[in-house]
């Protein structure tokens, strides 16, 4: 029985378990979820998540949901070349914390960032609550300019790469619907080079949220 990732567009967290399915070349089924036809409220759903959220992989059986942890059990599952997580333990430790850091601070500013944006009216929008996540994810991506040593984030494309750029690209994607969010400033000079070469590899533009290519 194939694997099926249940999935939304436009998650960070489903993008990224998207990108190491198709980075590992796993064989998976995608499974659309949608929010208005009640996909999420389902009893079925839930028994497979009881929090009701994306990603959910169901793998011959066995229902797992976090994505990191689901990029864990992926690696364990098929470990060896590509991998998910340097073999050298040092780097392995370095690519670990990221994940944890992307997922504890930079994705804890975006989801308030999300609620302030894009789950708000437009007319009820804050421009102080709007500034204040603005605010924590341009200083997080200050950090993130200093930790970043080569072409990746830690050593070879690895897990945190996944876990960090779908959670970037979100945020400028939030931007097309407030143009004047994003200021020119948002990501220092190698942050910026890192985007564009993640951006043009073959297994970023495959899985390229749907819905934002229309
Ligand atoms: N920590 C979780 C976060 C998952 C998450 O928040 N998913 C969102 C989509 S981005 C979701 O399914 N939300 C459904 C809801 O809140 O009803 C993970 O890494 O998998």
């Amino acid at each position: 029985m194939a694997l099926t990732l249940y999935y939304l567009s436009g998650s960070p967290y489903a993008w990224r378990v998207w990108l190491v399915l198709e980075h590992k070349r796993i064989a998976y089924e995608l499974k659309n979820m949608s929010y208005d036809a009640g996909d999420f409220k389902s009893p079925a759903f839930r028994a497979l998540n009881p929090r009701q959220r994306v990603p959910v992989i169901v793998d011959n059986g066995f229902a797992l949901y976090e994505s990191a942890a689901i990029v864990e059990y992926l690696e364990d599952k098929q470990p060896g070349e590509p991998r998910l997580f340097s073999n050298e333990v040092r780097e392995r430790a370095v690519q670990r914390r990221m994940v944890r850091e992307a997922d504890q601070y930079f994705a804890t500013a975006l989801e308030h960032l999300v609620e302030a944006v894009l789950f708000t009216p437009k007319e009820s929008w804050s421009d102080e609550r709007i500034a204040k996540a603005y605010g924590d994810l341009k200083q997080e991506l200050a950090l993130w300019e200093t930790m970043i040593s080569g072409d990746y984030l830690a050593g070879s494309l690895s897990a945190a790469d996944f876990t960090l750029f779908p959670e970037i690209a979100l945020v400028q994607r939030i931007g097309k619907r407030k143009p004047d969010l994003l200021t020119s400033d948002f990501t220092g000079p190698k942050i910026s080079a890192w985007m564009e070469r993640m951006q043009a590899l073959p297994v970023i533009q495959k899985t390229w949220p749907p819905h934002w290519r229309e």
